[in-house]
């Protein structure tokens, strides 16, 4: 034993001390507190100063964090020891605790911020997180054990923090019965059987990830709502989800059916002018509140995908937000509307048409006719989550209303749980992009959006989302609504560092192969914009590059035996670049500006058209798409670099769905780069397409 012992080189001890303690399941996630191999000299008393259960949170989670982090467990003192200490409150309770110190504590004024610095007070030197705020004091909390889990935390260190906006959203699309649309990690943490479920621990431990990264609200039911849910029986099984959350200062809000005045509350009629229905608004909302008074608001889907709307009275949707609005108003409540409106009955024979068109062409005449609290939820893209498409247009044309930005966590068309796709690259090309709304430059979607709703529709499976690394989403999610200038590889290290630990090989590996990992995606599946090339009849999940063309939905292509393309141009098309702001538009209508990678969304071209990257349509395609493939062979190699320095477990799980997804990205390129060979009738200048030596197809095989 001794010599083994001995045998141990000193880098070797030091590994193995920064391994956890326990087997990960992922259900942590990146609160894992992995032990760091040399932590930063921490005091060993915590003193928290507030009484709300979110100042306990806060305290509680020092204790766990540090514990983890460093093995040590911090003492709890009920007022300040005659030594070094963690004090953790609102900088007005720390202030009123701490007169002498007073002047030296301090927080900004704006809710939900925090300062974190190490003061001196008397003989000690004290770690001070004091937030503007009691929920202010637990962000702080989280970011202090965050700059010590990246090795950021010095005595030097003064961390000054507030949020960007101050609604940060979740939605969950969780029907009553268990079921998640588009959910990829297993059954509803909420629901089961149509009730809400007799055990919540998940629900409160999704609230800790959620409040973690500044999430303060979270919609626990579908988009697609269902209306019974504001009858009055489900109001106390509601109040209870409300309870798991409140330790960790996030907020329940509720997806309503417009259509329920109607369908639930008898009325002969859901008009959003006739003054029953505003009532029956203003009863239901008013019965919520009494039983969650701290009740976040609403979501509404309407006239969209089947919902009923407005529409039904021949009214609008500024009238129908605003009855719902009005209700939540004396509340304090949000309306998120979502300007996801379109028809999904498009006639494809008329090439006029055009689905990228509706969110614009439906609210854009309405601006300036919201309540103040209404916030329009946006998705990112004109269409729906493509794996690329332009911002909307939208965000920049509602000078006079709120807007929303609205993401996507689940992977829906992203390779759901089964592909690696790191999101945060494709989201920061939303945020980055200059709307040059008002004709102004610097006017980027960050700085326009006033609220963050993010789809995220976490369930019951270990990991929260189907898989490990799909969790780095919705960290970049919470991360960039708090603060969107973050660059993704400063999250993704930091996510990976808190999640797998703070060996710099596992921290490179894993982050590049993230940060890389949108791009191919969109190499193997649909490359210059052509969108995903998904089933999009069906489960969004898998290659069929004909499903989204001949159909209502609107995704289309437009792909024939010339070309390929959605002529989106005024001059000669759908007109939707005429939405954008002059500068913009003239960009993507003229195909010597519009660039390479939304050609496909903008042009119709032909395949031999030649890029600016000098390639033709069609090589670019083949070439695309064994590039992408190939690229996530190269994934399982990198993985497998880090046998031994993540645990089994994880390790195990992210091998199998790493090499599954290199399977089925080399089924995307056979399929996609053959289909697009029949249609066009021009090789590969390469002679890939087509020719597999080797491979024995199935149809050729007898049993
Ligand atoms: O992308 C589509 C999804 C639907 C979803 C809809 C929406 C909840 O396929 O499942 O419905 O978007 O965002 O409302």
């Amino acid at each position: 034993m001794r010599a083994a012992a001995q045998a141990l080189s000193l880098p070797a001890v030091v590994f193995l001390l920064s391994f956890p303690a326990l087997p990960a399941t992922g259900r942590n996630a990146w609160l894992e507190y992995p032990r760091l191999p040399q932590a930063p000299p921490l005091p060993a008393v915590v003193v928290a100063f507030g009484a709300s259960p979110l100042i306990a949170s806060a305290q509680a989670e020092l204790i766990r964090g540090v514990k983890g982090l460093t093995g040590n467990t911090l003492r709890i003192e009920s007022s300040l020891p005659p030594e070094d200490a963690i004090l953790v409150g609102s900088a007005a309770a720390l202030q009123r605790s701490l007169p002498s110190a007073a002047a030296q504590i301090a927080a900004p004024s704006n809710p939900e911020a925090f300062r974190i610095r190490t003061v001196t007070i008397g003989r000690s030197r004290h770690i001070v997180i004091a937030g503007s705020d009691d929920r202010g004091a637990l962000y702080g909390a989280f970011a202090f054990l965050r700059a010590v889990a990246t090795g950021a935390w010095t005595n030097e260190t003064d961390l000054t923090e507030s949020p960007r906006v101050p609604a940060r959203w979740i939605n969950q699309w969780d029907n009553l019965n268990g079921t998640i649309e588009r959910g990829y990690g297993g059954p509803s943490i909420f629901w089961e059987n149509g009730h809400v479920r007799s055990d919540l621990t998940r629900a409160g431990e999704y609230a800790r990830l959620l409040a973690s990264i500044g999430i303060n609200a979270c919609t626990i039911d579908n988009v697609n709502a269902d209306p019974h849910l504001l009858t009055g029986a489900y109001i106390p099984e509601i109040a209870r989800i409300a309870e798991a959350f409140r330790p960790w200062g996030v907020r329940v809000a509720v997806s309503i059916d417009f259509g329920s005045p109607q369908s639930v509350g008898g009325l002969k009629t859901f008009d959003p002018l006739d003054p029953a229905v505003a009532q029956w608004w203003k009863s239901r909302t008013d019965a919520l509140y009494a039983a969650i008074p701290d009740l976040a608001g609403f979501v509404l889907k309407a006239d969209s995908e089947g919902r009923v709307g407005p529409s039904a009275y021949g009214r609008t949707h500024a009238d129908a937000a605003n009855v719902v609005a009005r209700a939540l108003a004396p509340h304090h409540g949000l309306l998120f509307y979502r300007g996801f409106v379109y028809t999904h009955h498009m006639d494809w024979n008329d090439p006029k048409n055009d689905r990228a068109r509706a969110a614009y062409d439906n609210f854009k005449p309405l601006d300036g006719k919201f309540d103040s609290n209404v916030f329009v939820q946006i998705k990112n893209g004109p269409i729906d989550f493509q794996v690329r498409e332009p911002a909307s247009p939208l965000f920049g044309a509602l000078p006079h209303t709120n807007e929303a930005l609205e993401l996507q966590v689940t992977q829906e068309y992203m390779g759901q749980a089964r592909h690696m796709v790191f999101l945060a690259p494709q989201w920061k090309q939303t945020l980055d992009f200059d709307m040059h709304a008002g004709g102004e430059t610097g006017t980027p979607v960050k700085s326009i959006v006033r609220a963050w709703a993010g789809v995220t529709n976490v369930g019951m499976d270990e990991n929260w989302l189907g898989n490990h690394l799909s969790q780095a989403n919705l960290y970049a999610f919470g991360r960039l609504a708090w603060n969107p200038d973050l660059s993704p590889k400063q999250i993704s290290d930091e996510w990976t560092t808190q999640t797998f630990g703070s060996n710099p090989l596992v921290v490179s590996t894993v982050s590049a192969l993230q940060l890389d990992s949108w791009k191919t995606y969109e190499d193997y599946t649909g490359p210059l914009g052509l969108q995903t090339l998904t089933d999009i009849v069906g489960n969004h999940f898998g290659v069929a590059v004909e499903a989204s063309e001949r159909n209502g939905w609107g995704q289309w292509h437009r792909a024939d035996e010339h070309g390929v393309g959605m002529d989106r141009t005024v001059a000669t098309g759908t007109g939707y670049t005429g939405q954008y702001s002059p500068s913009v538009a003239r960009t993507f209508e003229d195909l010597s500006t519009c660039p390479d990678n939304l050609l496909l969304f903008f042009h119709h071209v032909p395949y031999t058209y030649r890029l600016h990257s000098g390639s033709t349509v069609i090589q670019y395609l083949y070439d695309s798409h064994y590039r992408g493939a190939a690229q996530v062979e190269t994934y399982v190699r990198a993985w497998q670099g880090l046998k031994g320095l993540i645990d089994d477990q994880r390790y195990r799980d992210v091998l199998a769905q790493l090499e599954y997804q290199a399977g089925q990205a080399t089924v995307w390129r056979d399929a996609v780069t053959m289909w697009f060979y029949k249609e066009s009738g021009i090789a590969d200048s390469q002679n890939r397409v087509g020719r597999y030596p080797g491979r024995i197809e199935a149809e050729s095989m007898k049993l």
